[in-house]
């Protein structure tokens, strides 16, 4: 027996990762998956992603989708069923581009679909499209909501029946160029550029009862640290980048978001659905892939975490949506989430 060295030393190799969960569909990409009970059956509004030919960038440019798919779970673990186009960026008149996170409402009959998307100008709206039925087709109105701007559109809706729309992110999602009330293209990159100071952060506005028109100006999702004082622009592991959901667990209002750069699933606790709310840590930890975006729903007796990763392409701009179960310390905290097996 004749062993021949090459002379290398071994390289370590790091151990095959263990995925917490894994994607609940494989013949498509998603991502940002919004979820909603509707006649007893999990709905889930996703991005729709595609392998467009844009270079990454730090304003999101990659993520050039064009339609939306709506995905049916009926029951825990079982089939996820992947709906027909649901709403095509042809058919939106005023939306040049990029259809990114969606989420819906149900009210009197009708499911609301609310999209962003890149007007002709290159900024970004709000849409509303309209159905009979929960997976769609939906019908765009033809403008996009008066007032509107930004992106992650995330409609909740309290137990007494009034909505709340909460939305916004900062680089790509232009909040930061939108601080004087209209869209300023040559605006900053990325935030206010001014670290002490309180951070950018998400709107909220009551939904008129129509559901299509917000019913005051957007005023700011205010969240405070531990001394009472708003989260600042240099707090990259806490502050609010993208991703807002509104969740109610025990009489308590969660306001839920991504920290973008620093990719990490935080949330604050309020009173009320406009808060302020009072910073109480991280419940997931980074997933794989740059982006991170969530909702949590109640369904069939658990909370549920919907979450995405890049599992199946290795590529931040293809992901795939994924659910876990989410649980509570006994004071309302939320349980850390860690997406990988150690
Ligand atoms: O999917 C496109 C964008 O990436 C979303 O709108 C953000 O929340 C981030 O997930």
């Amino acid at each position: 027996l004749v062993s021949v060295s090459t002379g290398a030393l071994a390289q370590p190799t790091s151990p095959p990762k263990t995925y917490l969960s894994q994607p609940l569909v494989s013949e498509i990409y998603t991502a940002d998956p919004s979820g909603h009970v509707f006649d007893g059956k999990l709905y889930i509004y996703p991005s729709h992603d595609i392998d467009g030919p844009t270079a990454e960038d730090d304003l999101g440019a990659h993520f050039e989708m064009r339609d939306y798919r709506v995905l049916r779970v009926d029951t825990p673990g079982g089939k996820t069923v992947i709906g027909p186009v649901a709403l095509d960026v042809k058919d939106v008149p005023w939306a040049d581009r990029q259809m990114w996170a969606p989420d819906a409402a149900f009210k009197d009959g009708t499911y609301y679909l609310y999209f962003p998307a890149k007007d002709k100008a290159g900024a970004f709206r709000i849409g509303i499209a309209t159905s009979k039925d929960p997976m769609g087709p939906f019908k765009a109105n033809p403008q996009p909501i008066k007032g509107s701007f930004s992106i992650d559109p995330a409609v909740f809706t309290d137990t007494d029946g009034k909505s709340y729309m909460y939305f916004g992110g900062i680089w790509g999602g232009q909040l930061q160029r939108n601080t004087s009330g209209t869209y300023d293209p040559n605006g900053s990159k990325t935030d206010l550029g001014a670290d002490d100071k309180p951070a950018l952060t998400a709107k909220v506005a009551a939904m008129a009862p129509g559901m299509t028109e917000f019913a005051e100006t957007p005023r700011d999702v205010v969240i405070l640290d531990e001394n009472g004082k708003p989260l600042t622009g240099g707090d990259h592991d806490r502050r609010f980048f993208e991703a807002s959901w509104m969740h109610k667990h025990d009489g308590k209002y969660y306001f839920s978001y991504s920290t973008g750069d620093t990719h990490f699933l935080n949330y604050a606790v309020g009173d009320n659905p406009y808060g302020p709310f009072t910073y109480k840590g991280h419940f997931l930890l980074p997933v794989d892939g740059w982006t991170t975006h969530h909702s949590i729903v109640d369904w069939q007796g658990k909370t549920w975490l919907l979450y995405a990763d890049t599992q199946l392409s290795g590529q931040t701009r293809l992901r795939n949506v994924k659910m876990t179960e989410l649980s509570y310390n006994a004071d309302g905290t939320i349980k850390l989430i860690d997406p990988f097996v150690k």
